[in-house]
């Protein structure tokens, strides 16, 4: 009896043992891939509103986890956001301030830590940094911004060059080392980092052809006069009338626009390039499946354009912009469903904690703009959607403000990896875990620095609390402007000099003075980062 019973207990063990052992070691060791497209606003994804387009596979990272409506960024441009991401400092610690501005590759990013506990690392697609990255065993990214079609990638072993659509391609990438190359016992960081929906929006051929058919609403704010705003809005070049430009962004081919004459687009000879940079890539077949789209879109603004007033040319501007930034769009959800479905497949998606974001938010038309930069919403925000199954409560939703400044730390914790001591932002482990109660940050921090520049949106830091925005422009002016996000969410009525405000205005320059003490920003950082931009 006494010996069965032995004999039955061992089984147990052995049964259960190693199981049991494997499942606290992957909890506490889950995979991670890190999922960020290049400008991707927050309005585009349907977890957050369906009034543009359907992401039924970006959706179902929320629909299994969390959704977070009110993430945002600390400076709302391309490689700044990726430093604060890689670094989880603030740029002006990090000194990437802007695209330009190099990385000083001897600070420690987050890949590095992983890689260095035993974690396999990899990164696919759009880095934008000018370096490589550290940190990552195999690497393929774009060089800068990278091409839309047949792209060139920068590898371990050299460069070479991809026939096909560059979402396609990265995510094939992305999959073959999963499949592939990936050792099956040791945990994974994968970076998978896409290039779209980036201006110029070149969509895949059969994508462009569905989505020239579609006509988008048009945002409230689309005729936006920019009256009872500061000066930065009214300089601002990003306008879809103004600023957009024919060729390069509506794709009215070069050809048409010299046949028409300079009254359409002056100097378009400049802007051949902006064309034929991108497109000319496709080969002979692309190009045949991309012409009768192209025909069309060309056949219809010769037709109409001279008759066109600005109100109509605005509307028509607008509508091509979407077209093209949603179908691209599109692709990318199509890939991450092939990612999604590979990781459900191999049993994989149970360990994984899959996070879908992009460097910032975009204006899609709201204040007649495109672009980003800006504190105000659009940019501002930034979509965050995080699954984590058995960790993470499915379905749910946080309204916190957290930044991509809270990555780094978020994946540390997630990972059991101590941070180290100088990042700034905070693991937003216990809100994934459903702890609101230990949150409290009531106010989040801003930088933007890339001025003068393209599209020329003036230098600017501010403070953002769920009631209100305050913003100092204090480059080229030194002008204050103040939002009540409850009572204008389309932020139209800078309130800063109203009596009424008086009080909330001197509480809020208190917080803001604190958070940039906190932050180790200061006036004499500012002028530093000026200087360094003259010389
Ligand atoms: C390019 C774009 C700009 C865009 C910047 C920065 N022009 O210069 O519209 O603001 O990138 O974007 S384009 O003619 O090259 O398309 S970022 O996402 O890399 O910061
Ligand atoms: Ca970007």
């Amino acid at each position: 009896m006494k010996q069965s019973l032995i004999f039955l207990l061992t089984l147990i063990l052995f049964a259960c043992g190693p199981a049991v052992e494997q499942e606290e070691a992957s909890q506490s060791r889950p995979n991670i891939i890190f999922i960020m497209s290049d400008d991707h606003a927050y309005q585009a994804i349907s977890a957050y509103s369906n009034r543009l387009i359907e992401t039924p596979n970006i959706d179902r990272i929320a629909r299994r986890g969390m959704l977070f409506t009110n993430a945002c960024v600390t400076n709302s441009i391309c490689a700044p956001s990726r430093a604060t991401i890689l670094t989880g400092k603030h740029n002006h610690l990090n000194g990437k301030i802007d695209n330009r501005m190099p990385f000083d590759t001897t600070q420690i990013t987050f890949p590095q830590i992983f890689q260095a506990n035993g974690y396999q690392t990899a990164m696919f697609g759009k880095l934008h940094f000018g370096n490589n990255p550290k940190g990552v065993d195999e690497f393929k990214i774009l060089p800068g911004q990278g091409n839309y079609i047949n792209p060139r990638f920068i590898t371990n072993e050299g460069d070479t060059t991809i026939t096909g659509y560059v979402t396609d391609i990265i995510t094939d990438l992305t999959l073959n080392w999963l499949k592939d190359e990936r050792k099956e016992d040791e945990p994974f960081l994968m970076m998978y980092l896409h290039k779209a929906p980036h201006r110029p929006w070149w969509p895949r051929p059969d994508k462009f052809a569905e989505f020239t058919k579609k006509r988008f609403p048009l945002p409230e704010t689309l005729f936006d006069s920019y009256e009872n705003r500061g000066s930065a809005a009214k300089t601002a070049e990003m306008n879809l009338l103004t600023h957009m430009m024919y060729s390069h962004d509506s794709k009215i081919r070069p050809e048409t626009l010299e046949e028409m004459g300079e009254s359409v687009q002056p100097s378009v000879r400049e802007f051949r390039n902006s064309f034929y940079g991108p497109y000319g890539r496709a080969n002979e077949a692309q190009k045949a499946a991309y012409k009768p789209v192209l025909d069309s879109i060309n056949d219809f603004f010769k037709a109409n354009w001279p008759e066109m007033t600005d109100r109509e040319k605005m509307i028509w501007k607008y509508q091509r912009y979407m077209q093209d930034y949603l179908a691209s769009i599109s692709s990318v959800d199509d890939n991450v469903g092939r990612l999604l479905d590979y990781l459900d497949e191999s049993g994989l998606a149970e360990n994984t904690i899959v996070v879908y974001t992009s460097d910032q938010g975009f204006f899609l038309g709201e204040h007649g703009w495109f672009d980003k930069r800006f504190i105000y919403n659009e940019s501002f925000k930034t979509p965050l959607l995080v699954r984590w199954p058995g960790v993470v409560e499915e379905g749910s939703i946080n309204t916190q403000m957290v930044q991509n400044l809270d990555f780094a730390q978020t994946f540390l914790d997630a990972a059991g990896m101590d941070a180290p001591q100088d990042m700034q932002g905070e693991s937003l482990l216990p809100l994934l875990k459903g702890k609101e109660e230990t949150w409290e940050r009531e106010a989040v921090y801003y930088h933007y620095y890339e001025y003068p520049a393209v599209h020329m949106v003036k230098r600017h830091y501010g403070i953002v609390t769920e009631e209100y925005k305050l913003a100092h422009f204090y480059h080229d002016v030194d002008e204050w402007e103040l939002y009540n996000r409850l009572k204008d969410p389309n932020e139209l009525n800078n309130v800063y000099a109203e009596p009424e405000y008086a009080e909330i205005v001197s509480k809020l320059k208190e917080d803001l003075k604190g958070l940039r003490k906190k932050y180790k920003d200061s006036v004499e950082l500012d002028q530093r980062y000026i200087d360094l931009y003259n010389q």
